[in-house]
């Protein structure tokens, strides 16, 4: 195989003004899923794939693919690529880094006019991150059959606005079925938004697998009343109640296996005045492990906690399970091809769980997977601070390119 690698200059004007899109004050992103700013990063990227020379198709939950032809069109294509949504000011990393990357493997196989057997397709995932709309992983969780597509339309965000409407305002409804389809393999790079590969100084890491993980809305319903008159022993006070759900997970954690975590990330109080018992309160609950039995455990306890603490209280409550991903491990195959790529290239490496989950935990489903990370700056991610030396960004798609160029000529 000749020796090309990536063009770190080029990739690294494409970051910058890429990261102009709903750029912040503070240095981060402000590019949620389906808001203005997405459909500006979108229509961005489409552009950029077509000027590659790929061929673009828009799916159903808005996906986007960019296919490079190989010398065999019959043969199942080599997928990779990431997001391009963000956190509510997030980091100009997240996701970003994997879709770009992946353009920038595609600009290098062109530059050195290298044709690879397979065909190769990259990916931009719809609504991966599952902050306006959740669960997460929404568009790779329809193509991978988790989620059916009404159910995915149906989603709401906080003001009420429904998936399917903001795809089709913003123009990215499109016509291509999102569904499983014959697939050699997957692969991601992705920061490690960790402090593992910065605290053994090592450039990049072989993926494994992802944690598995549970998302649960819980809402609480109490009595609003008089902060005043109202005595202690007569008050349905709902934030009492989703204050013990707090330490509960807390305390759950704390002895529910090595790897547990768990996190109330989002809580809304009714009606939020200082003078007034709180009547209702919807809070999240985020568990995670790479040992499934240790979050459907952490499950179930914590919805025992809830059914006790609304009893005692005194409040009716919810609780739904909104997602759960299992921690499948990666393809041993697919694995091993990274790391190839890695010793070719001569990097010191590691093999890391992620306990971020990523698209490709569904695709992981349903073709042979595996990811590459590249170190996050103290171990930061989900904030506008979140960095990643550029050296590295390099190091991991380079990487890419190697995996990728090794699967693609498999027949
Ligand atoms: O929640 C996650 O791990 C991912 O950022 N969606
Ligand atoms: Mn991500
Ligand atoms: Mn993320």
């Amino acid at each position: 195989m000749s020796d090309v690698r990536v063009d770190g200059s080029r990739f690294r004007e494409r970051f910058e003004s890429f990261n102009e899109i709903g750029a912040t004050e503070s240095g981060g992103v402000n590019r949620p899923a389906l808001s203005d700013e997405n459909r500006e990063a979108r229509d961005t990227l489409v552009e950029w794939f077509e000027d590659a020379g790929l061929s673009v198709t828009v799916d159903e939950m808005g996906n986007i693919f960019g296919r490079r032809e190989g010398a065999n069109p019959d043969l199942a294509p080599v997928l990779f690529g990431s997001h391009v949504d963000s956190q509510y000011n997030g980091g100009r990393f997240d996701g970003i880094v994997g879709v770009l990357g992946a353009l920038e493997v595609v600009e290098t196989l062109n530059d050195a006019d290298e044709t690879t057997e397979r065909p190769l397709e990259v990916v931009a995932w719809s609504n991966e991150e599952g902050v306006r709309f959740q669960p997460d992983m929404l568009g790779s969780g329809v193509f991978c059959d988790v989620f059916d597509r009404e159910y995915a339309y149906s989603r709401e965000d906080k003001d009420g606005n429904r998936f399917g409407e903001e795809l089709e305002r913003i123009g990215y409804r499109g016509e291509a079925p999102c569904e499983p389809r014959d697939l050699h393999c997957y692969f991601e790079v992705h920061v490690e938004q960790g402090p593992f590969l910065e605290q053994e100084e090592l450039p990049v890491a072989a993926v494994e697998g992802v944690f598995g993980f549970s998302w649960m809305n819980v809402s609480f319903e109490g009595q609003a009343n008089h902060a005043g008159p109202t005595p202690m022993d007569m008050r349905h006070d709902a934030l009492v109640g989703a204050s013990d759900v707090i330490q509960a997970v807390r305390r759950i954690t704390a002895t529910g296996g090595v790897d547990l975590v768990g996190t109330v990330g989002s809580l809304d109080v009714w009606p939020n005045a200082i003078n007034v018992i709180p009547e209702t309160v919807e809070l999240t609950v985020d568990f995670r492990s790479y040992d499934d039995a240790a979050v459907d455990a952490a499950v179930e306890q914590i919805e025992a906690e809830i059914a006790h603490v609304a009893e005692r209280e005194g409040l009716d409550y919810e609780f739904e399970q909104i997602m759960r991903v299992d921690a499948d491990p990666f393809d041993a195959d697919c694995i091993e091809t990274v790391v190839d790529a890695i010793e070719e290239r001569g990097h010191d490496y590691t093999r890391l769980v992620s306990g971020a989950g990523h698209d490709a935990n569904y695709l992981n489903t349903i073709c042979p997977t595996s990811m590459i990370f590249v170190p996050s700056v103290d171990g930061i991610s989900h904030r506008e601070s979140e960095f990643t030396e550029w050296e590295d960004v390099l190091v991991g798609t380079d990487v890419l390119l190697g995996a990728v160029r090794r699967k693609a000529d498999e027949v």
